[in-house]
């Protein structure tokens, strides 16, 4: 087996800075899709995407029907794939959505959502994690700074930077209760995050992220550098974001929920191998092992 060269080390002893080494929108100008070339080039600038209503307000009620459904479900809950809170005990998430129902299913072959990526990866594409962050409020708890691509790297097995996450609100995204926050431009800058992934780390990282969390001073750079956006939008509405753009979430105090499901779509030209950074492989509903392109 050919071993890869690993051009984004990371989980060394000391954080380090890797220019990004891979485009941001992988397709040639004219591929079909619907997102304009203004779009792809606001995109590419930024590392993500808004786009006001993805899915029209009828959907999304029938979206947040079956989120309700599901957390009400004890068998959803004994599932592995549920990840609990610690403080509250309820469920901060639910992982590999789009096996766990099949109303979930629908939304990630759904053309709006399933052809853009493939329009930013420039080819077909696989589903490498799906999940719903439900943030119910009351406390429910934020996820501290990080880039997927870090861990997706270290942890998974991903090579390349060619994998994109839409974030689909289910609930209106306030400006007070724990919305999306993204460093825009900073996904063309890896940082390499100090420190060994211990063995079974996402047992603790799904609750509260250690190993592959950036340094207080590597932030402030990228945040001087960068500046934050909060991303706020009703049901419906949407973010795509590069798999390296530098993000996180504050906790939700306020009473009204941020439920947001994600799909991260990755490009079949660039399917997980062994992790590069870590002793053994996450557990499928986290990172997916079946590459079957969605239709
Ligand atoms: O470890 C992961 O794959 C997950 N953790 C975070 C904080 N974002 C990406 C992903 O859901
Ligand atoms: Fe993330």
């Amino acid at each position: 087996m050919t071993t890869l060269i690993d051009v984004y080390p990371s989980r060394l002893p000391h954080e380090t800075t890797t220019p990004r080494q891979d485009p941001v929108v992988w397709s040639e100008p004219g591929h079909p899709g619907p997102l304009t070339a203004g779009a792809l080039h606001s995109y590419e600038q930024d590392g993500f995407l808004a786009v006001d209503q993805l899915i029209r307000p009828e959907e999304v009620a029938r979206y947040r029907a079956e989120l309700d459904r599901m957390l009400l479900d004890p068998a959803v809950r004994a599932d592995e794939r549920a990840i609990i809170e610690r403080r509250s005990g309820e469920i901060r998430s639910v992982f590999e959505i789009h096996r766990v129902s099949e109303v979930f299913a629908r939304l990630v072959r759904d053309e709006r959502v399933v052809g853009r990526a493939r329009q930013i990866l420039g080819s077909d594409v696989y589903v490498h994690q799906s999940r719903i962050n439900v943030k119910p409020g009351f406390g429910a708890s934020g996820f501290y700074w990080h880039s997927d691509f870090e861990t997706w790297h270290a942890e998974d097995g991903l090579p390349r930077m060619r994998t994109v996450s839409v974030s689909i609100a289910l609930t209106p995204n306030l400006d007070t209760n724990g919305g999306l926050m993204i460093m825009p431009g900073s996904h063309r800058t890896f940082l390499g995050c100090a420190g060994e992934t211990p063995r079974d780390n996402y047992r603790k990282s799904l609750q509260m992220q250690d190993a592959g969390t950036p340094s207080d001073g590597a932030l402030r750079g990228l945040a001087d550098a960068h500046g934050i956006r909060l991303f706020t939008g009703p049901a419906g509405s949407a973010v795509f974001f590069d798999c390296n753009a530098m993000h996180g979430s504050g906790d939700n105090i306020t009473p009204f929920p941020r439920s947001n499901v994600f799909i991260v779509f990755n490009s079949v030209e660039n399917t997980a191998v062994e992790p590069f950074a870590a002793p053994v492989r996450r557990p499928e509903f986290i990172g997916a092992r079946d590459f079957t392109p969605v239709r």
